[in-house]
Formats: structure tokens, sequence, C-alpha cells
């Protein structure tokens, strides 16, 4: 049985990343949440974590304190559910657009933080940030044009790519961000989750507000 330590859900998004991929594949584990900028955080978080940060797994005496290595280790783990495409090239692509959100994109996590809670314009979109947008867009498009036959999500099946784009639907949504027919097909399916609804309603049920993460 596996334990995940995450943050806020209204505000982790990278804990938001490994918890939907274990609960997507409905795989078990018990769930300990942290506050995010708290005292009981700054206590705790090293007795879990040793880079000081959420998400960690742990697995018997093993912890894993990445979202990108949690969810190479839970595809070592379950081969038989398929957590990366089953396909070689396809594979290589989820892999290269996973890495390319876990390194990149830094406009759209400084300026678009995640906030479950929110739902406003983005104030103003700098044309770095346009930029990043873009290439969102392209990533989701180009998957949907090439895999749809198989499924509804980037690579027909849930992978641990879409688990790696969720929090990016959530702020699209949250901050109004236009996007074409074809990424909001993509966008739709992925909030229509039961999963990501029980995540956005739990994110919603918490009090805690950290400022600067809100307007
Ligand atoms: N590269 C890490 C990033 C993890 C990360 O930045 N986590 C944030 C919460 S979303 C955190 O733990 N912040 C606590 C702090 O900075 O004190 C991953 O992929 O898991």
């Amino acid at each position: 049985m596996y334990t995940l330590v995450i943050g806020n859900k209204n505000y982790s998004s990278w804990s938001l990343r490994a918890w939907l991929l274990l609960t997507q594949f409905d795989i078990e584990f018990e769930e300990l949440r942290l506050r995010l900028n708290d005292d009981e955080f700054e206590q705790n978080i090293r007795h879990y974590s040793p880079s000081g940060l959420v998400p960690v797994l742990i697995s018997g005496d093993l912890r894993i304190w990445d979202s990108l290595a949690i969810s190479e280790y839970i595809a070592e783990q379950h081969p038989e559910l398929n957590c990366w495409p089953k396909k070689t090239a396809a594979r290589a692509v989820a892999r290269s657009i996973s890495s390319e959100m876990h390194s990149g994109f830094s406009q759209i996590r400084t300026c678009l933080p995640m906030n479950c809670r929110r739902k406003k314009p983005a104030a103003a979109i700098s044309p770095e940030l346009a930029d990043e947008i873009e290439r969102v867009r392209d990533i989701w498009s180009s998957c949907r044009r090439e895999y749809a036959r198989n499924g509804e999500f980037l690579f027909g099946g849930f992978s641990i790519a879409d688990a790696m784009y969720a929090p990016v639907v959530l702020r699209f949504d949250s901050y109004g961000i236009e996007v074409g027919a074809m990424e909001a097909e993509y966008m739709e399916t992925m909030r229509s989750l039961p999963s990501l609804q029980a995540w956005i309603s739990a994110a919603r049920a918490e009090t805690e507000i950290i400022e600067a993460y809100e307007d």
C-alpha cells in the first residue's frame, strides 16, 4: 500500500499530477495532506521528503519525491496498466511532452498559478506567456489529431502525459484562456473525469488562503 504526501488541493499542481495518476489507474493509496506555507509543513515535510517538496510517494522504506519520478516508478511497478502509451513512438512523444511540462512553461506556472477556486480572466497576457499558451495548444491539438482514433485523451487512453497536463487544463479554465475547438474538447474530457471533479470539490472545500497564489 502506498502513501502519497500532497499539499493543498487548491494550490498544489505537482501534487495533483501524482494523485490523478494513482486515482485514474485505481491504485490504492493513503493520502496525507500537509498545508503549504504553514509551520506544520516546515516541521513535518523533511520527515517525508528529502527535497522539502511535495508530492512524495512512500512505498515501504522507499521515498520518491518528484512527480515525474513517482510516475516512472508507478509505471514500472504496474506494467499491466500501461501508464505510458504501449507503442514505442507514442511513448517517446508522451515522455517528451511530459518532460517539457516538468522542466518548462515557467510563465504559465508563475503568471497563472493553479487555484481551483478562481474563475476570472487573466489580468494580462505577456508575449512570453502567450507563446507558452500557444505551445500547449499545439501539443494538445497535435496529439489529438494523431491519436483521436484510440480514445479521448492525448494518446488515446489516459496516460501519465494527461496527468502532467491536468493542472494546465484547470489553469486555462480558471483564467479564461482561449483555445481552439480541438483543445476545448480535450479540456472538457479532462474536466469531466470523476477523479478530477473529486479533486476540485475537495480543493474548493479547503479554507486555507495563500495570498501569493491569489490575485
Ligand atoms: N519538481 C517537483 C516540484 C514540486 C514542487 O514544487 N512542489 C511544491 C508544491 S506544488 C512544494 O512542495 N512547495 C513547498 C515549498 O516550496 O515550501 C515535482 O515535480 O514534484
